[in-house]
């Protein structure tokens, strides 16, 4: 991996502080800046990502950036995108794109992520997936020693047909690492359904899952299973804004 480090103020001067969401913007529009005119760019959802989109969207309509085509990674980026007056496609016209930039829910050392808390882990898992470069952009926060590691959601689409099911093999699959497995809800207290008319199991662990191929195999191997958060080994760089500066991490 090689690693470059960019402040944020200028020598001698004290730190600034800044917002969480200032440093997401910050990683965000650093990550436009490898843009070129003429590229076909996935676009990642989430309020990171958010940032990268009006950006690109700003670069358009002041033509300094022009032929862009976008592929959104969810309904919300789409509705976002269009607004935004940013032209749009979709995998089946362009199976390849040159760059995805997008949004993370933990980073590890390895620069594999976890993705999904917003929802999107599917459409985001196709997009980048189908890039030559995808340049993750995260605030210092989401930096974990492994997967899981920030307590949070692990999260699992899986279909609507018996999902206590599925989540029960999914818990009992990591049972030595502590996993409860939990059906995502909505602000109404429904089911949270995907903009694949899916359902999300977040998984929560307590320890460290091993091998991550492994769980990626074991997981997928669940019939009722559509997709995991776990994006190993897919980004390309990783920009990370926080307090003192940005670092980009390249694979
Ligand atoms: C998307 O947005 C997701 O994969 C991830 O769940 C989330 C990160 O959200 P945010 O940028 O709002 O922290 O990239």
């Amino acid at each position: 991996y090689s690693m470059e480090a960019l402040s944020l103020s200028p020598p001698m001067s004290p730190p600034v502080i800044l917002t969480q969401d200032e440093l997401k913007k910050i990683a965000a529009y650093k990550a436009v800046e490898f843009v070129e005119s003429g590229m076909v760019l996935g676009l990642g959802t989430g309020s990171t990502a958010k940032h990268a989109v009006d950006r690109i969207g700003e670069l358009l309509r002041q033509g300094k950036l022009t032929n862009i085509i976008g592929i959104p990674t969810s309904k919300k980026t789409q509705e976002q995108a269009i607004s935004l007056g940013i032209p749009l496609s979709d995998l089946d016209s362009h199976p390849t794109i040159d760059m995805a930039i997008d949004g993370a829910d933990e980073v590890d050392p390895h620069l594999n992520l976890v993705k999904g808390r917003g929802g999107s882990l599917l459409r985001e898992k196709m997009v980048e997936g189908a890039c030559k470069k995808f340049v993750c952009i995260v605030d210092e926060s989401k930096l974990v020693k492994y997967l899981g590691g920030s307590g949070l959601a692990m999260p699992v689409e899986v279909v609507p047909f018996c999902w206590k099911f599925t989540a029960k093999k999914l818990q009992n699959l990591f049972r030595d690492s502590g996993c409860v497995a939990k059906l995502r809800n909505d602000c109404k207290g429904e089911p949270f359904v995907t903009d694949n008319g899916n359902y999300i199991v977040d998984l929560y662990l307590k320890k460290d899952i091993g091998d991550l191929q492994v769980a990626s195999d074991a997981i997928l191997r669940i019939a009722g299973v559509v997709e995991h958060g776990m994006f190993l080994a897919m980004a390309t760089t990783v920009i990370v804004a926080g307090e003192l500066g940005i670092t980009i991490k390249n694979k």
